[in-house]
């Protein structure tokens, strides 16, 4: 069977809300295409509350996947949910749609509706001319409860189909944060495919020998040097065992750095121009530049005197260009490598963020029984801030 591997559409992405659905629509209708069954790690939505309009991108999208003539079928199914199709489009809420404890999310809506499976900690077996694919899928839940509650659901292969196990969590060998990330090595053994979301750029890996794919996400978001890379899906044949990367039409993005050792203000002002003018005149449409500015300013320059947000504003029909200024100065030295050497480059700020608010908690004796990261995402949810503390509050002193 051909398995479409798709990740990360995050619908309703403010900076660019137009790109996460028109991409999630090609990635969504090449996938239909070509594959036979479909899995979607996670993030399909931006928000843990979309908007209705932005609940309607996504009603949109699957409805049109799921009139689709599927061949392959889903023919048996471990979990305690009921399900409303048996069309093999396989997913899972990740970070960005988890909400506290039973609460229900978007992705189980699109679940209720008919127009996908939202197969959480179960395993769905699909199946096609006698071949069977069975995936059992981990739903998104706070990192430090991963090695628990997979100890709990003990995920285990079916004997005689080809077993692919799907989740959204981060992997401590590709984000080195924090202990409560799993590593490689602690996932369950004995599947033939690993598949995660959650980072937003493609990484090919393997674990025990067997292949691990994150398709990364279809839509721009971190402006990463990694998210350079064309956007798409993975497409994995299993009776080739081998997979293939299809790329989507996404918005390009280029990163360009200019080094300002023993530059004047001038001088940076016309190399970014000039970077600018080259990028704008190679890219097919409104692509987004980010332009870093790196080194050390000339004696008696400051970076206050660089100000090129009149130079910016100047492009903004033909595309969206920000500049990054990582200028050193002399007070700011130690901070500045210690970020460069760091690894936020590989590393979205919220994650980075997650990181110091874990240990921050740990120093403070806190001790109200949730985790750190549950309380996290609720604090940099994108609601109003009563809302917020009135649902933190609801959630340690009230639902308990
Ligand atoms: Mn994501």
């Amino acid at each position: 069977m051909k398995i479409a591997i798709l990740s990360d559409f995050h619908l309703g992405y403010e900076r660019f809300v137009d790109d996460a659905y028109r991409q999630a629509e090609e990635a969504l209708t090449k996938a239909s295409e070509l594959a036979d069954m479909m899995i979607l790690p996670g993030d399909l939505f931006d928000v843990r509350n979309p908007r209705l309009e932005i609940l309607a991108q996504g009603i949109n999208l699957f409805r049109a996947v799921a009139r689709k003539n599927w061949k392959a079928r889903v023919v048996a199914y471990s979990g305690e949910r009921r399900l409303f199709t048996d069309i093999p489009i396989i997913a899972i809420p990740g970070t960005h749609e988890r909400r506290a404890q039973s609460a229900g999310n978007s992705v189980e809506l699109l679940s209720l509706a008919g127009l996908l499976i939202d197969a959480s900690d179960a395993t769905v077996e699909v199946e096609k001319d006698g071949e069977k694919v069975a995936v059992f899928s981990l739903g998104g839940l706070s990192e430090e409860k991963v090695r628990e509650t997979l100890k709990q659901l003990n995920p285990t292969p079916v004997e005689g189909a080809f077993n692919v196990f799907q989740f959204h969590q981060s992997i401590y060998e590709l984000l080195p944060f924090s202990n409560d990330f799993i590593k490689f090595d602690e996932l369950p053994k004995g599947f033939d495919l690993y598949v995660d979301g959650h980072i937003h750029s493609k990484v090919e890996g393997k674990v025990f020998g067997k292949p691990f794919l994150i398709p990364g996400s279809t839509v721009l978001t971190q402006l990463k040097d990694a998210e350079q890379e064309q956007k798409g899906f993975f497409l994995f044949d299993t009776k080739a065992n081998s997979y293939s990367f299809i790329p989507i039409d996404s918005r390009e993005f280029f990163v360009e750095k200019i080094d300002v050792q023993n530059k004047d203000i001038r001088q940076i002002q016309s190399e970014t121009e000039q970077a600018v003018e080259r990028l704008l005149k190679k890219s097919k449409d409104k692509p987004v530049i980010r332009i870093v500015l790196e080194g050390e300013l000339k004696k008696g320059y400051k970076n206050a005197d660089l100000d090129l947000v009149e130079t910016l504003k100047r492009y903004k029909e033909r595309g969206v260009v920000e500049v990054s200024n990582k200028i050193d100065e002399e007070d700011s030295h130690e901070e500045i490598e210690s970020l460069r050497s760091g690894t936020l480059e590989n590393v979205s700020i919220k994650d980075y963020g997650l990181g110091i608010f874990i240990e921050q908690l740990k120093k403070s004796d806190y001790s109200l029984g949730r985790s750190p990261t549950e309380l996290f995402e609720m604090l940099s949810s994108d609601q109003k801030k009563e809302k917020i503390i009135s649902e933190i509050i609801e959630m340690l002193f009230v639902k308990n």
